[in-house]
C-alpha cells in the first residue's frame, strides 16, 4: 500500500493537522504504509514523551503486564498510549483479539489510546514506522507510551531501540533462562520481570538467579545494571515495583545523557 496522499509529514509536523482521536488512527495507518514525517517532529516526540518497550516469548504475559501498567499509570492521572506491534499480525490475527480481551477494561478511558500496529506495513518497514508512531502519539498528548512487541526475531530488537527502557518479560518452567542467553534477549534487557509467579513462586525464583548469575557474568558497557524482578501481571503483584524500576532506569538515563 502506498501512503495516503492526504496526510503530509511536513503539514503534521508544523500543527496544521490536529492530531485528535481520529486524525490520530489515520496517521498511524499513513506511516505505516511509509509516510514519513520530519525528524524534527520525531524529536519534539522523543522530548515529551516516555517510552517503555515490552518484549518476551508469546503468551508470557506481556498484554497482561501492559493493561497493569496502563492501569497503574492511570492512577496518577497520565495519558498513556500503548502500541502493539505485531510482526506475525496478518498470520495470527487471533493474538490480537486476545489482545483486545485483555486491554478492554481501557476502551472506555479516553485517557489511554491503544493501537496495533503490523497488520498493514511489512517486517522492515514496522520497524521504520514505530519511531513514528510513538513520535505521533506523544505529539498528540499521550506522553507515557508502551510499545509491546512479540519478542523472537532481528525485527523485534529492532523496534526496542527506539524505546527509552526495555523489559524483557520471562515466565517460570519454559526453559526461558536457558533460552535467554540463546536469543541474546541478555543484551537487550533494562528489566527483567518473571511473570506468572503465582503459578510457580519456585520456578521463577530460579529464573531470576540464573539469569542474575549470566547479567553479572557479561556486565553491560553503559554500565547499568539491570533489575530482575519476580511479579504476576495477572494477580497484580509487583507492579509498582516493576514502574519503581522504570523510574530507576529514567533517572539513571538523564544523569548519563550527555
Ligand atoms: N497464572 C498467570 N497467568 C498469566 C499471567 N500473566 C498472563 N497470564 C496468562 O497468560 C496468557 C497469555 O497472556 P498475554 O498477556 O496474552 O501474553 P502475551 O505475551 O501478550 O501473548 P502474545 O501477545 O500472544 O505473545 C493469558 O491466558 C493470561 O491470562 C500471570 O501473571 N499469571
Ligand atoms: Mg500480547
Amino acid at each position: 500500500m502506498s501512503p495516503d496522499p492526504a496526510f503530509d509529514g511536513e503539514a503534521i509536523a508544523r500543527g496544521d493537522i490536529q492530531l485528535d482521536i481520529g486524525t490520530l488512527a489515520k496517521a498511524i495507518s499513513w506511516v505505516e504504509d511509509g509516510g514519513k514525517l520530519p525528524d524534527l517532529f520525531l524529536d519534539a516526540g522523543k522530548a515529551k514523551s516516555q517510552t517503555i518497550g515490552i518484549t518476551g516469548s508469546p503468551g508470557v504475559g506481556k498484554s497482561t503486564l501492559t493493561s497493569a501498567l496502563v492501569k497503574a499509570i492511570r492512577k496518577a492521572d497520565e495519558l498513556v498510549a500503548v502500541l502493539a506491534v505485531d510482526p506475525s499480525s496478518p498470520i495470527t490475527g487471533g493474538a490480537l483479539l486476545g489482545d483486545r480481551i485483555r486491554m478492554q477494561e481501557h476502551y472506555l478511558d479516553d485517557g489511554v489510546y491503544i493501537r496495533s500496529m503490523g497488520s498493514r506495513g511489512h517486517l522492515g518497514g514496522l520497524a521504520a514506522a514505530t519511531p513514528q508512531a510513538i513520535a505521533l502519539v506523544a505529539n498528540a498528548g499521550f506522553t507515557e507510551i508502551i510499545v509491546e512487541t512479540v519478542g523472537v526475531g532481528q525485527s523485534e530488537v529492532e523496534i526496542m531501540k527506539y524505546v527509552d527502557t526495555v523489559i524483557v518479560l520471562l515466565a517460570p518452567g519454559m526453559g526461558d533462562g536457558v533460552q535467554a542467553a540463546k536469543a541474546g534477549i541478555l543484551e537487550i534487557g533494562d528489566i527483567y520481570v518473571i511473570n506468572k509467579s503465582d503459578r510457580d513462586l519456585a520456578g521463577a525464583q530460579s529464573v531470576a538467579t540464573e539469569l542474575a548469575k549470566s547479567i553479572e557474568l557479561s556486565p553491560r558497557a553503559d554500565g547499568w545494571k539491570p533489575e530482575i524482578l519476580i511479579a504476576s501481571a495477572q494477580e497484580n503483584i509487583g507492579i509498582n515495583e516493576i514502574l519503581a524500576a522504570v523510574e530507576n532506569h529514567r533517572k539513571w538515563r538523564k544523569s548519563v545523557a550527555r
